[in-house]
């Protein structure tokens, strides 16, 4: 009977797979258990890859999604798609040494463990070999930070390196944000139940193959991951990136206001000196369309990286969309503004309450038409 499935997420990781399974089918010899790799479409065949493999190896799975990317919802979905009653989450890229899972597996089936997970920063733990001093540090420093915003007190509660039961994932998979998180974190900071978690030293090595993913922009999930778990229920996560985005676009549309009169009256521009009404006209529509395409821009990048719209074609069709949207906005905005200021309000809050309300009708189109499938 299927004892355990292992979970690798993975993007442009092909050099990586045949090595991988090698060294789960010799770590794991004498267990019956499945590996799954979950894999965004990668461009270098990932998928194909592991499809070759599990051509003549039924315990190799793909699960490959379209259209998406994301670390943390590809172990989610991996860790929902067997019936193994234990499920192990791992780096398809070598980093995480497989010989650890009989043990963690041990741990977790005696029942007097919930999670079984490995720490880079335990007693006995090295990242020597990982050649990447700067990176510790970082780890270090964003472990500190977690353990002072969710209470969870792990050494290493950033490790994407874990094993538990099903069932307990299973009965909390709805909640847990799936965004941006190290997804261990994600869990121990959702489930109500306390989980009794056992650590493991691990020598985390250099990754085998292939190009670091999480470089660039690990940071930034990082921060978005921890507001999600700090106030994302108040006000859902995208809609706060979104609302920030916006928030920075007023300043880009002052900032280039002033650049664009400067431009066109040269000499004559005398700060807060507006020439004629027209010229004002000319240059704030300009400065209007400046930050809305940065908007546009940043939200592709950020807000909504993970359908990040690519290729000029696409990216021109989203920009329009973007701008048909943001007009109509535009529109609620002065609009309600207008209303409000009519029923009575004070114009301050006319307006705050315009900006929120084309704030969301922003939010709520350019989500489903620009970065949605519909
Ligand atoms: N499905 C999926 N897997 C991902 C994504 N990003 C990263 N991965 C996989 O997650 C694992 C960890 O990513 P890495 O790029 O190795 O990140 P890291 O270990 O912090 O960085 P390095 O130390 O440079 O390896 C690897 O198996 C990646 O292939 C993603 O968007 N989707
Ligand atoms: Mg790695």
């Amino acid at each position: 009977m299927l004892q355990l499935a292992v979970i690798l997420p993975t993007y442009n990781e092909r050099k990586n797979i045949a090595l991988m399974v090698e060294r789960l089918d010799a770590a794991l010899s004498g267990l019956a258990w499945e590996a799954i790799f979950v894999d965004d479409n990668s461009p270098d065949g990932t998928a194909d890859e592991a499809r070759r493999i599990s051509l003549t190896d039924p315990r190799i799975r793909v699960i490959e999604r379209i259209g998406r990317r994301g670390l943390a919802s590809a172990a989610i979905e991996g860790m929902c798609a067997t019936a193994a009653p234990v499920v192990a989450v791992m780096d398809a890229d070598g980093q995480h040494d497989p010989a650890l899972l009989p043990q963690m597996l041990a741990a977790v089936t005696s029942g007097d463990w919930d999670v079984a997970y490995a720490s880079r920063f335990a007693e006995g733990a090295s990242t020597e070999a990982w050649g990447r001093p700067d990176r510790v540090k970082a780890s270090g420093l964003a472990n500190r930070l977690a353990r002072r915003v969710t209470g969870v007190q792990l050494s290493d509660p950033m490790s994407g390196f874990f094993m538990l039961r099903a069932g307990t994932l299973r009965a909390d998979a709805h909640r847990l944000s799936g965004v941006g998180f190290k997804i261990l974190l994600d869990i121990l900071a959702t489930v109500d139940a306390p989980l009794r978690v056992k650590e493991f030293p691990l020598n985390f090595a250099a990754r085998m193959e292939g190009e670091s993913k999480l470089d660039r922009t690990v940071v930034f999930e990082f921060l978005v991951g921890l507001y999600d778990k700090w106030l994302g229920r108040i006000i859902p996560t995208r809609f706060a990136l979104f609302g920030t985005v916006g928030a920075m676009g007023v300043g880009v549309q002052m900032g280039a206001l002033w650049l664009v009169l400067h431009l066109l009256l040269g000499e004559r521009f005398v700060y807060g000196h507006w020439s004629s009404n027209v010229t004002f006209n000319v240059a704030n529509t300009i400065a209007a369309v400046i930050a809305m395409s940065f908007n546009f821009v940043l939200n592709n990048e950020l807000t909504y990286s993970d359908k990040r719209l690519r290729g000029f074609v696409p990216v021109m069709r989203g920009w329009a969309k973007f701008a048909m949207t943001c007009s109509l906005g535009l529109l609620t905005n002065v609009g309600s503004a207008a209303a409000l200021k009519a029923m009575g309000f004070h114009d301050f809050v006319a307006v705050i309450i315009g900006i929120v309300l084309g704030s969301v009708w922003n939010f709520a189109l350019s989500s489903k038409f620009v970065w949605g499938k519909y």
